[in-house]
């Protein structure tokens, strides 16, 4: 910002111009080799334009709540920076529903996104929902979960045709394959068989019979619609870490995560692209929240070897419980956006000191 814009104090006036000897620009041949690629670099800066998911490749919703409904069914909310509603409510404003079990999104960016050594502990992407905090407390959660998969375009083709990789969360087994399920759903809400029980729940275009899959997050801690940190109520660590829809997305400009906003100027492609510590319970000072990642984290779901990716193009995002509460309804993950992290924007635990 110009601080000193609109303030009334004025500049002193400006002396008499004299003609002056022309300076003379000495380049050397390492600069002069620097300034002819400059015009290449800037036009490479400019392709990039945004920091968050720009194109939607594909949406297939399982069974659900919301997914007739306008506000939460349309793919192109997950486009572009969120909008936080902080930790205590959710803003359902821009939101999309993937439903229950197996329901997805595919998403790309403009670029790809890199795993980037120069970010915030190396966190190089962040997924946004609208998870919040039960009453305040930062270990239970109303948090639905979805699995991250990751992808490279290999053969280059701009499709999402290419092997996935999954973002490993903790409780996966050694080979997260034995964790892929497929659940039968069909559109006979009157026999109990196979869900759903309610024709408002059939995602437009599905009748008959047919399947989602996905990795099944089945028991204790994903399960119901709180989520609490296995590790207790009053750990520092977080267990879970590595799913979508699991940490509040913050107000814009609430810089240290007490729902007021403390710098109004910030813009989304800043205060969003800075990630939460996801291993620390409660959210990084600074950062917009969300669920950060790493690209290294991303495993051969058939292996469980490490995938080595050098960044990824497109992402999945599939719920990954299989529950319907009484109250709640089924549990189902909801996406705000993506982006790809900043680097440097957070330093909270580094403290610069300089030698006596
Ligand atoms: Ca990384
Ligand atoms: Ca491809
Ligand atoms: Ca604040
Ligand atoms: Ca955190």
């Amino acid at each position: 910002m110009d601080a000193a814009r609109g303030t009334g104090v004025h500049a002193p006036p400006s002396p008499p111009r004299r003609s002056q000897p022309r300076p003379t620009l000495r380049v050397t041949p390492r600069e002069l080799r620097v300034l002819r690629v400059l015009p290449f670099l800037l036009a490479s800066v400019a392709a990039a334009q945004s920091p968050f998911a720009t194109q939607v490749l594909a949406y297939d919703p399982a069974p659900g709540q919301f997914v007739q409904n306008p506000q939460f069914n349309d793919p192109a909310r997950a486009l572009g920076p969120p909008i936080g509603g902080g930790t205590i409510a959710p803003d359902n404003t821009k939101l999309v529903t993937l439903g229950g079990f197996g329901g997805c999104l595919v998403l790309a960016f403009d670029h790809r996104v890199l795993d980037d050594p120069q970010n915030f502990m190396g966190l190089d992407a962040i997924v946004f929902g609208n998870a919040v905090y039960v009453a305040g407390h930062p270990n239970r959660r109303f948090a639905e979960a979805a699995t991250i998969e990751i992808a490279i375009d290999a053969n280059n083709n701009g499709l999402a045709d290419d092997p996935w990789y999954v973002i490993r969360v903790p409780q996966m087994p050694a080979v997260p394959a034995d964790w892929w399920a497929t659940r039968i759903w069909d559109d006979n809400t009157s026999d109990p068989t196979n869900p759903p029980a309610n024709p408002a729940w059939i995602p437009p275009g599905h009748s008959g019979t047919w399947q989602t899959s996905g990795y099944f997050l089945s028991s204790t801690p994903f399960a119901g619609p709180i989520l609490q940190n296995p590790l207790g109520l009053t750990a520092t660590t977080e267990a879970i870490r590595g799913i979508a829809d699991h940490t509040p997305t913050l107000l814009l400009g609430d810089t240290n995560a007490d729902n007021v906003v403390d710098d109004a100027s910030i813009a989304p492609a800043d205060f969003y692209t800075a990630p939460d510590d996801p291993v620390t319970v409660g959210i990084t000072p600074r950062s917009g929240g969300g669920d950060a990642f790493d690209i290294a984290w991303a495993v051969d779901p058939a292996t469980g070897q490490p995938a080595n990716l050098p960044g990824f193009d497109f992402i999945r995002l599939t719920t990954a419980v299989d529950a319907v509460d009484p109250l709640f309804g089924e549990v189902s993950a909801e996406i705000a956006g993506v982006a790809d992290a900043a680097p440097h924007r957070i330093r909270p635990h580094v403290t610069v000191r300089f030698a006596r």
